[in-house]
């Protein structure tokens, strides 16, 4: 079948972290939850300005398994409102084991545009409209050994090709005691054009060899807000004859900053060697 790419924007953020402040959660404050909560209206606010295609969550969208419905609630419905295809690959703090975060109410009732990866060796949605297939995998509880990118499935698609993963990339200064290791080796090896990062507070691109663009997208509020690292989501452009460019955009209305300008990072060459 002959696949034409299309030019396609998506919306790509993660490490929201809704519910942190929510009543059963141990850091209860009323005040955090609105500006979170606004803060995560802004982000929709901003897909819709922006006219995205699709908008990609890889991981730890919630805090933890005890937020209120009423946050649930919430998402699904500006979800909803935001109505393109939404795709979520579960991080630690929000993984899809037993007692899931997902789980608790049927957030696919409301918003029919929503899904959730549920595989731990990941798992390919086509959009087909979009020419658009995603592959990722889910967290499924707190394994430190569990890696984003492993273990890899064949491109075997013609239109664009984006994988989601939620972890701990590996440069010359990481601390390789951190859990979730994503190599520059198993980016380039994924054979896709943009893989869409979480984990992280910072923004930042990752070296992944020179077939794919690779980017944590921050986290857009929270803890990064307040330090000033964080606060932006990302636009990613798909464009046929120019590649993909990303733009890093401010929820709180500074300055977008331009795909050569958000921060890159290189990787650690050794760790391709001696890690398994
Ligand atoms: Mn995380």
């Amino acid at each position: 079948m002959d696949i034409q790419k299309k030019p396609l924007k998506i919306l790509h953020t993660s490490d929201i972290h809704l519910g942190a402040y929510d009543k059963k959660s141990g850091r209860f404050s009323n005040e955090k939850k609105m500006l979170q909560e606004a803060h995560f209206i802004k982000i929709i606010d901003l897909g819709i300005e922006h006219d995205v295609d699709a908008f990609l969550i890889p991981g730890d969208l919630f805090d933890n398994a005890r937020v209120d419905n009423e946050t649930l609630e919430l998402f699904a419905n500006q979800i909803k409102r935001l109505g393109v295809p939404t795709i979520v690959s579960p991080g630690n703090h929000d993984h899809v084991g037993p007692g899931s975060v997902y789980d608790r109410i049927d957030l696919f009732a409301i918003a029919d545009n929503l899904f959730v990866m549920r595989n731990e060796s990941g798992e390919p949605i086509i959009i087909d409209e979009l020419s658009l297939k995603i592959w990722g995998k889910a967290h499924t509880e707190e394994l430190p050994d569990f890696r984003p990118f492993s273990n890899p499935p064949e491109r075997a698609y013609d239109g664009w090709y984006i994988c989601m993963g939620h972890g701990h990339y590996i440069h010359p200064n990481a601390l390789q005691r951190h859990s979730f290791h994503i190599s520059c080796k198993e980016i380039l090896e994924l054979n896709c054009d943009y893989v869409a990062l979480g984990h992280w507070e910072q923004f930042t691109r990752v070296e992944g060899g020179d077939k794919a663009v690779a980017a944590y997208s921050g986290a857009p509020e929270s803890l990064a807000y307040e330090s000033g690292i964080g606060g932006r989501v990302l636009i990613v452009n798909l464009h046929p004859q120019n590649g993909v460019t990303l733009s890093a955009v401010s929820i709180n209305g500074e300055p977008v900053i331009n795909h050569k300008d958000i921060p890159y990072l290189y990787a650690d060459k050794e760790y391709e060697y001696t890690a398994n």
